[in-house]
């Protein structure tokens, strides 16, 4: 594997985010790689993942591969967009995943964090919800993704800004687990694997599948569905998407119109 580390220790195992050149951004390579090893630890009958960065690392993710976005005229996070299968691997797969954060989350890897059962991060995580940051439409399940972690307001207040908030804020507002200090994060984290890999696996896949079904039965009407995906088309093919997309390949500020 090239972007990631696979490891196991009896029903535990561990995938390390290894793509250090590019912040761990979620390339389609990355992903697959991601989802493959999530894959081989449910056949293998690992019964928890702790999904973590390089120790120490400044970025635990930056989130989409930007470059492998498209330039417009298609929806950039449609169903078979690499984020949108990691987000459900995550969740439909048996054992529970630990996020374990260190660094910044930025944009859709705040939505796999998110995704993950529990998530344990140093204090010096920082999580940033970015559309807005590059005039992306995020998409429906996205969305429920953010709603399910935080309230409605405090939504509001991650998307419209696009401003990192701190682990210690995430967690007051309940979006988080636990704040450990760095220097325990890995054993805090690593206990409370062991403590999940000794209970019955059978009855915490159950679980872990009745709670999916049941955070995720949102009645969205066909037309209200229709409706959100016709105002996303609007921005995906608007002149501010086009334009986020240009200025961080430019590495500069966008300007953004309205438009
Ligand atoms: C590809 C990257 C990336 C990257 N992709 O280091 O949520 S949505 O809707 O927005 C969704 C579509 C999404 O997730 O979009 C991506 C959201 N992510 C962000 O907005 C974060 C973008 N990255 C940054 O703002 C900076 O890289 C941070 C603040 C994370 C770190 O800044 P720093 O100055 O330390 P660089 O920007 O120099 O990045 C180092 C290398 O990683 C690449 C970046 O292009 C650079 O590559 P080169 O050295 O080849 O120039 N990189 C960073 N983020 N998301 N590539």
């Amino acid at each position: 594997m090239e972007f990631i580390k696979l490891t196991r220790d009896g029903h535990i195992g561990t995938i390390v985010l290894d793509r250090p050149k590019k912040l761990n951004a979620l390339s389609h390579d990355l992903v697959a790689e991601v989802i493959a090893a999530l894959q081989e630890l449910e056949g293998g009958g690992a019964r928890v993942v702790v999904l973590r960065a390089q120790a120490g690392a400044r970025v635990w993710s930056a989130g989409h591969d930007v470059g492998e976005l498209p330039e417009g005229g298609r929806d950039p996070l449609g169903w078979d967009d690499p984020l949108r299968n990691l987000v459900r691997t995550i969740e439909t797969c048996r054992m529970p995943v630990i996020a374990m954060i260190e660094g910044g989350v930025w944009g859709g890897a705040v939505e796999t964090v998110l995704a993950c059962d529990i998530v344990i991060a140093a204090p010096d995580a920082t999580f940033a919800v970015t559309p807005a940051r590059l005039g992306v439409p995020y998409n429906v399940s996205g969305m429920m993704t953010f709603m399910s972690a935080a309230s409605l307001r405090l939504v509001k207040e991650l998307a419209f800004t696009a401003a990192p908030i701190s682990a210690e804020r995430a967690e007051r507002i309940g979006m988080i687990n636990h704040v450990v200090a760095a220097e325990d994060l890995e054993a805090f984290t690593f206990d409370m694997a062991a403590t999940i890999a000794n209970n019955a696996p059978l009855s915490i896949a159950v679980m872990k599948e009745q709670l999916r079904v049941l955070a995720g039965a949102k009645p969205v009407s066909p037309r209200g569905f229709e409706k959100v995906q016709g105002l996303r088309r609007i921005v995906y093919d608007s002149h501010d998407y086009h334009e986020g997309i240009r200025a961080f390949k430019e590495k500069r500020k966008p300007a953004f119109t309205g438009k």
